[in-house]
């Protein structure tokens, strides 16, 4: 058997590797599939959050700081998020090129993200490819992302540990750590320590960190120079990082558990969103809610209350003429010789019987074998008068009937009558399993037989 691509990439194949994050990069529906997959195998990697201004050498350092690991033996994964670049191409070269040291190295896989075309999010996509550099199982996974965006935020904050990086400047600088990243640094770190300024930087985020309280044991985030082009500092950087890691583990903080709570929060999100977009509201409705509240009609709260009522009321009444949707339940095919297609449809397909039932009042006994969500019922007569013998005799073996599941079968044959579709069974009859079934005539049904069934009532 070939492999399939978890398999591939739990072996740490790069092309695997390559592949499978680029499903995930294309919102594939793969993607996800994949991520459940490779799931299990992953929660080993420690991943490094490294985060900052454009330009402050944060590739340089995740360039050295992986030279480091591989000196001490490790496996690492690296996800650079690029905002300039577009799907490919462009600016991605620039990383590479400065991370090419490590090009050839099989312990080193390098992957760039583009920062645009994630319609459920970055910090997602970023997540689930460190995901499978987990499930490739590289020792350490470094994600470098500039630190602008709430996106970039959340992606450094879900890290294992989270560096942040300056570069002696300005006082702008400070203030831009203020605004935003402050919050999230393990560790901080003014890079191109060879610069004018730099102890003084070091010193205003000291003072910075100064200003809050401490508990005591509490993590207080170091805040170390280097100097990443010469590569000074750097196993200083290492250790700082290995510090943090032994206080996780001593002080019982599992970044894991606010990982999951990201992941999860987020994805329920982008889920609910795109229900609502595709099945609660009417093409180009949004848009139109949104001209009402740019143009002040309605208020936002207004507008979201209004679709949340409408998306809760649309899932509360499944069971009600607005939700008709139709699932394909089996198809029924008549034999002649129920051995003989046995032979063929469970041994020579490969599907499994998981029912057989005689259905008394049909004169039938029916063999229903998986077919990846529907099944197939194979109907054979148990008596010369039965529908299926007649059937058999008329035209021979064959398609016979398909069957529906749907939620309320006398809603669903009312709105099949409204619509001047012609019924055999204007009201359901008892049928296998405890269902209720009805049947749509033919001529209705563009040819074939059609089969209505409503499922008992679970207790
Ligand atoms: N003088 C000096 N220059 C450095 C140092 N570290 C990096 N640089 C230079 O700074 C420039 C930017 O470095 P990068 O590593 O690409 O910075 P970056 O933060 O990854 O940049 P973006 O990904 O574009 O945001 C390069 O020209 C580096 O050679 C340092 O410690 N000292
Ligand atoms: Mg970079």
């Amino acid at each position: 058997m070939t492999p399939t691509l978890s398999d591939r990439i739990v072996a740490g194949d790069p092309r695997a590797i390559a592949r499978g994050i680029s499903l995930i990069e294309d919102e594939a529906p793969e993607g996800a599939a994949l991520v459940r997959r490779i799931f299990a195998s992953t929660g080993r990697a420690y991943l490094i959050g490294v985060t900052g201004p454009p330009g402050a050498g944060k590739s340089t350092l995740v360039d050295r700081l992986t030279a480091e690991l591989r000196t001490d033996g490790r496996t690492v994964g690296i996800v650079a998020v690029d905002p300039t670049s577009p799907y490919s191409g462009g600016a991605i070269l620039g990383d590479r090129v400065r991370m090419q040291s490590h090009a050839a190295d099989p312990g080193v896989f390098i992957r760039s993200m583009a920062t645009r075309g994630h319609l459920g999010g970055l910090a997602r996509a970023t997540s689930e490819a460190a995901l499978v550099l987990d499930a490739a199982g590289k020792d350490v996974v470094l994600i470098e992302t500039v630190g602008v965006g709430q996106d970039e935020v959340d992606i450094v904050r879900t890290a294992d540990v989270s560096i942040v990086t300056v570069v002696p400047g300005t006082g702008d600088d400070v203030q831009a750590i203020k605004a935003g990243i402050m919050e999230i640094a393990d560790i901080f770190v003014v890079n191109k320590a060879d610069r004018e300024g730099a102890d003084r930087m070091a010193a205003a985020i000291e003072a910075m960190l100064a200003l809050q309280h401490w508990e005591p044991g509490e993590w207080k985030p170091p805040v170390l120079q280097t100097e990443a082009t010469a590569g000074k500092g750097i196993r200083a950087l290492l250790e700082a990082i290995e510090a943090f890691r032994r206080h996780q583990a001593s002080s019982g903080e599992v970044r894991q558990r606010d990982r999951a709570e990201f992941r999860l929060r987020e994805l329920l999100a982008h889920r609910f969103v795109q229900h609502v977009e595709q099945r609660v509201l009417e093409p180009g409705e949004l848009g139109h809610v949104l001209d009402e509240i740019a143009e002040r009609v309605v208020d936002p709260y207004t507008a979201a209350d209004e679709i949340l009522r409408r998306t809760l009321g649309a899932a509360n009444a499944g069971r009600q003429p607005e939700g008709p949707r139709a699932r394909l339940d089996h198809v029924g095919i008549a034999v002649a010789d129920p051995a003989q297609a046995l032979a063929f449809y469970r041994d020579a397909l490969g599907l499994d019987v998981h029912a057989s039932e005689d259905v008394g009042s049909q004169r039938v006994r029916a063999h229903f074998l998986s077919a990846g969500s529907a099944a197939l019922e194979l109907l054979e007569a148990t008596a010369e008068d039965s529908a299926i013998a007649k059937f058999v005799a008329r035209r021979g073996p064959g398609l016979h009937h398909i069957t529906f599941e749907v939620d309320d079968i006398v809603a669903a044959l009312a709105r099949l009558k409204a619509r001047q579709v012609k019924l055999i069974d204007e009201s359901p009859r008892p049928g296998a399993e405890a269902c209720l079934v009805a049947f749509v005539h033919p001529s209705s049904a563009h040819g074939v037989l059609v089969e209505l069934k409503q499922r008992p009532a679970s207790a």
